[in-house]
């Protein structure tokens, strides 16, 4: 990269009913972090993607942020394994394990399965980030409000969206969610995180995944139960839930092929 090069991150976030600060409800996000000269059309295909969702948003709000080069860090994506589970209580089981083996404990476990489910807190929220929770109490460590923890400031690197969406295809997977989350999970496990659980909060989209340094990212193609609210919980060790909250939220990530 030449001394002129310049990055910048690109993020849009769509709701209805107002802006998401005064409560709208979110309908869409995404975010791109691309090279100065790709900056305009990665804004277009955002603000694009924000109108094709079906519903008509209220609010668009569209950031750009310059990104310091020296900052970026450059991380391989999560290897993805499938487990065709027979539905999704079996689907569980198998996350459950999977979950156990990265020191989360059972009523961390059950815990967290219940907020997707039903919502977060005593509010039943569904949040528009994630739930830190301690892996080993599962307890709520960010404070309780329904904005949660967002992953932001990454991206795949130029090359490996095609590249990775290209190895997806040969899986059978063409949903840009499965790409979008596999970017996710990776930023997530190299911010600290010491596993994720994802059900998608899209009512018809029943994959879900549980994501950890042990078992890369692994996808679950039915395992949201009928009716849950869907979200995502990030375990994370207490004495550094600040720490990698910043890392979530702050720190600026490529992800190679
Ligand atoms: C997949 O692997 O198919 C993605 C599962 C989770 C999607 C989360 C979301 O985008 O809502």
């Amino acid at each position: 990269m030449d001394g002129n090069f310049l990055l910048y991150s690109v993020r849009m976030r769509a709701a209805r009913g107002g802006a998401h600060e005064d409560g709208g409800e979110h309908i869409s996000g995404a975010e791109r972090l691309v090279p100065e000269a790709e900056a305009e059309t990665a804004a277009a295909a955002l603000i694009a993607r924000a109108l094709s969702r079906g519903v008509s948003p209220d609010f668009v709000r569209l950031t750009m942020e310059r990104i310091e080069l020296a900052e970026l860090a450059r991380v391989p994506a999560l290897p993805l394994t499938t487990i065709h589970a027979g539905g999704p209580a079996e689907a569980r089981l198998h996350a459950e394990r999977l979950l156990r083996e990265a020191g989360v404990s059972d009523p961390a476990i059950i815990l967290a399965f219940e907020s997707l489910q039903n919502g977060f807190g005593s509010e039943r929220a569904a949040l528009r980030g994630a739930a830190l929770v301690d892996p080993l109490t599962g307890e709520r460590l960010d404070p309780l409000t329904a904005r949660g923890v967002r992953a932001t400031h990454f991206d795949y690197a130029p090359g490996a969206r095609d590249a990775v969406a290209a190895r997806l295809a040969e899986q059978g997977l063409t949903h840009f969610r499965a790409l979008d989350a596999l970017a996710v999970a990776t930023k997530v496990l190299w911010s600290g995180v010491r596993a994720e659980l994802c059900w998608s909060d899209e009512p018809e989209y029943v994959a879900g995944y549980v994501a950890a340094p042990i078992c890369g990212y692994t996808r679950f193609p039915q395992f949201k139960p009928s009716g849950a609210r869907g979200g995502r919980v990030f375990f994370v060790d207490r004495n550094q839930w600040e720490t990698v909250r910043d890392r979530l939220e702050r720190a600026p990530v490529w992800i190679d092929a």
